[in-house]
């Protein structure tokens, strides 16, 4: 049985992504960062620091999206989605796996600046600044050297996974237009159909509240 504890547009929609594209049979308990669903002791059990993605892979159980995306990835060599020790485009696949977290930390942190303080507390202009120029240069530095369909030469892999979080949430804060390829990449992933089954059982999200979140003045 494999089961993923999920939170609707959260980093775990990148092992829904994943399980679909491998075909494999799974469950997805729902939670959201919003009800305290995630603080509970059964939750934080699995999860000590209570975030998604908690995969149970057949009773093992893991938490990062990282990790769990190289599990399965090993666990189900075919389709082959992600290069072996030894492959020419091994290098670039793990740089842009932990890129991807570089970006998905930026908008993490903007979320939380932007959707997640609460009253009395202020953003503070500045800061939103430059998460967002950072935010903007790190999207900026793969839209330079993306050529091909996808961030590897070789084709689709694990890394268009990890990366589509961030890179997807992005637009709440930035304005896709500066990145043309990016956008023709990311409406590549979005034609595959393991992305559409994949969104299709992501659920209600309840993060955001409007469609574009501009840099206040500072
Ligand atoms: N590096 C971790 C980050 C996990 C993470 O922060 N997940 C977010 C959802 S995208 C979460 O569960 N947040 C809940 C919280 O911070 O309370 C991973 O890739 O799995």
């Amino acid at each position: 049985m494999i089961r993923l504890h999920h939170v609707p547009l959260g980093r775990s929609l990148r092992v829904i992504w994943l399980l679909e594209e491998l075909g494999l049979d799974f469950e997805v308990a729902y939670y959201s960062i919003r009800d305290g669903s995630m603080r509970t002791p059964e939750f934080l059990a699995l999860s000590p620091a209570g975030r998604v993605p908690v995969l149970d892979y057949h009773g093992e159980v893991l938490f990062e999206s990282g990790a769990i995306v190289q599990l399965l990835c090993e666990r189900h060599p075919e389709p082959a989605l992600q290069p072996g020790p030894g492959a020419q485009t091994r290098a670039l696949y793990l740089e842009m796996l932990a890129y991807s977290e570089t970006v998905g930390c930026l908008v993490e942190n903007l979320n939380l600046n932007r959707v997640f303080l609460r009253d009395p507390a202020e953003p503070s202009p500045v800061v939103i600044k430059l998460l967002t120029a950072r935010l903007r240069a790190a999207l900026g530095a793969i839209e330079r050297r993306m050529e091909g369909d996808c961030l590897l030469p070789t084709g689709f892999s694990a890394a268009d996974i990890m990366f589509a979080y961030g890179f997807e949430l992005a637009r709440y804060y930035v304005r896709f237009e500066e990145f043309p390829r990016l956008t023709a990449y990311r409406d590549r992933l979005k034609a595959r159909p393991g992305y559409q089954r994949a969104k299709a059982r992501d659920g209600e999200q309840d993060i955001y509240a409007q469609d574009f979140y501009p840099v206040p003045e500072a």
